[in-house]
């Protein structure tokens, strides 16, 4: 399994937006493949667990907040090297840095508000599957 997965995250700006449907059709037309998928909310505590990480970090406060404003959809994609080539995909963490045809070039609006999130490493991908998806919902 290891190598073979990642996380996304369709962010609440993304989808109070409307773009989930495109962003998921890139996702599939790139090669990944959905092993579980759900329109989901945040609370506050999941969302600071989420981004532990990030808690000594000036934004944290404010990621929270907008990470919890509204539904997200989350998913694990599986492709090989799904980790780097779903990075790859996404973009650059700040749009404004991010390569054309890029998700986060089309569709994020800055570093904060950035539409998608994906994996940083194979063992963060299976943590984060974990934290949103039990096996019953992984196929
Ligand atoms: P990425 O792996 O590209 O999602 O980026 P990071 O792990 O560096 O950051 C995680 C999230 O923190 C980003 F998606 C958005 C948020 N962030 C900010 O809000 N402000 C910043 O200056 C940096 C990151």
């Amino acid at each position: 399994m290891a190598g073979k997965i990642t996380l996304t995250m369709i962010k609440p700006d993304a989808v109070a937006a409307g773009h989930t449907g495109k962003i998921i059709d890139m996702i599939i037309a790139a090669g990944f493949k959905v092993q579980a998928m759900k329109l989901t909310k945040l609370s506050k505590e999941k969302a600071e667990e989420f981004y532990a990480i990030h808690k000594e970090r000036p934004f944290f406060g404010q990621l929270v907040a907008f990470m919890t404003q509204g539904p997200i959809v989350a998913a694990v994609l599986e492709k090989d090297n799904a980790v780097a080539d779903f990075r790859k995909l996404v973009g650059a963490t700040n749009p404004a840095n991010a390569d054309p045809g890029t998700i986060r070039k089309l569709y994020a609006t800055d570093i904060e508000r950035n539409a998608v999130h994906g994996s940083d490493s194979d063992d963060n991908a299976q943590i984060e599957a974990s934290f949103h998806f039990s096996g019953v919902e992984r196929f």
